[in-house]
């Protein structure tokens, strides 16, 4: 195996007990029909679809499977998985602490990442203290629930995502080697602490500027004497740190129109990683998705082309995918739910379908299970007043048909080796 395989694939050995007996519990219940409710079957009975020979795109009428979304996706080798939260006890913010959302979690999740509580601003208060105590937490409950976690991030390449202390630092006498000393601190301190707990990092999240494609500056970068060295040095010490762990750049630039700059950006730094020899093994496409009008599956058609030639310049590199952050933004689309819904859910069903025609995507993690606790109502709400609906399930945990779009998606994908 390549190195690059070894960081990007998981081999049989690497799959979860809590796969392996969803895998089997699926297999047993292939031969069972679906009721057509998406809550009604109990976990991991999961009717497998026969394998198909060859990629085709997923039925457009989806199939509303009654199984958990990991053991449809563990059939093919796959795993889905979601961010998660930690609040405090009784408070309501995608945290395991409401019974109903951890429900939700541990049925349809093979993997799960912190949403905020791994960033410099949550563990890192100040230069010379950090703070775990609320991502000990979230990993602890995790590993009891046999959901491996995989940690976003370990360097948010932006001024306005570092802590404020870290923006008005005073690197000293000799500013590069105090840049180099407190970044590399920072990334073994998290790497050495949890160890073979975390397999995949975020090594870096969200360098390029989605406006001309160069990469932005902090106070870090700028004493460490540039942006490239600061990226080549977390990579190189997160390697050397978590040897076994899967490192990914990880980036929102995604297929609607506009973001070409981004996506030339992005190819301009992995092919800088690669003649530098710096070790990251996948691109994580964020996959923030925004509808662009009713026709959802004509608008994704006039997208995939430019899209693809982006994964395949990525792949061509030798880079891994992983789909990292998926959500819907409904743009262009009526309040009425039930329009509004099919749209999203066959937009997302295109957008996937095409990504997993690339063999290398095998992990698919959503950005939120449930609408009532994205992040998007707050940052972006509609004009209309009504509220978003970015995620599977609606703010009631009720499946909706994005649900439904993204098991049929992982059914007609081509099974991993
Ligand atoms: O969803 C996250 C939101 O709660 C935070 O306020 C925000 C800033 O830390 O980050 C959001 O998550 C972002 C992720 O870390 C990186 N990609 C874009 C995500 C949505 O903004």
């Amino acid at each position: 195996m390549t190195d690059d395989a070894q960081h990007t694939g998981r081999t049989i050995m690497e799959i979860s007990r809590r796969e392996g007996l969803a895998m089997l519990a699926g297999l047993a219940a292939s031969a069972c029909g679906s009721d057509g409710s998406a809550n009604a079957a109990p976990i991991g009975a999961a009717p497998v679809p026969a394998p198909s020979p060859t990629p085709t795109a997923s039925p457009t009428s989806a199939v509303l499977d009654p199984a958990s979304l990991q053991s449809v996706a563990a059939a093919k080798g796959m795993r889905i998985g979601s961010c998660f939260a930690w609040s405090e006890r009784n408070a309501d913010r995608g945290s395991f602490a409401n019974p109903d959302y951890a429900r939700l979690l541990t049925r349809d999740c093979g993997i799960l990442v912190p949403e905020n509580e791994l960033k410099w601003q949550a563990i890192r208060p100040s230069a010379t203290r950090f703070d775990f105590g609320k991502f000990d937490a979230m990993i602890d409950w995790a590993d009891a629930n046999a959901l491996p976690v995989r940690a976003h991030n370990l360097l948010w390449h932006q001024p306005k995502w570092m802590p404020a202390w870290a923006e008005s630092y005073d690197f000293g006498a000799n500013p590069q080697r105090e840049a180099e000393r407190l970044l590399a601190e920072h990334i073994e301190t998290v790497c050495k602490r949890y160890g073979s707990r975390i397999r995949s990092y975020d090594v870096v999240n969200e360098a390029v500027n989605p406006a001309d494609g160069a990469l932005y500056q902090t106070a870090l970068s700028r004493a460490l004497g540039g942006a490239e060295p600061t990226l080549d040095l977390a990579f190189r010490t997160a390697r050397a740190a978590a040897p076994g762990a899967q490192l990914v750049y990880n980036d929102y630039m995604s297929w609607e129109p506009g973001n070409a700059n981004h996506r030339a950006g992005v190819l301009k730094l992995l092919g800088g990683f690669k003649k530098r020899g710096v070790p990251v093994d996948a691109l994580g496409v964020q996959s923030h998705l925004v509808t662009q009008g009713i026709d959802a599956r004509a608008t994704a058609t006039a997208l995939t082309g430019e899209w693809r030639r982006f994964l395949d310049a990525v792949t061509a590199m030798g880079y891994g995918l992983v789909i990292t952050e998926l959500d819907v933004r409904d743009n262009r689309l009526p309040a009425d739910v039930a329009v509004r819904d099919r749209a999203v859910a066959d937009f997302t069903q295109a957008y996937l379908d095409v990504m997993f025609s690339y063999p290398a995507v095998r992990d698919v993690l959503l950005w939120g299970m449930s609408d009532r606790y994205s992040w998007i109502e707050g940052f972006e709400p509609r004009s209309d007043g009504v509220r978003r609906r970015p995620c599977p399930y609606d703010d009631a945990f009720v499946a909706k048909p994005m649900r439904a779009a993204i098991a049929a998606a992982v059914a007609a994908a081509p099974a991993r080796s």
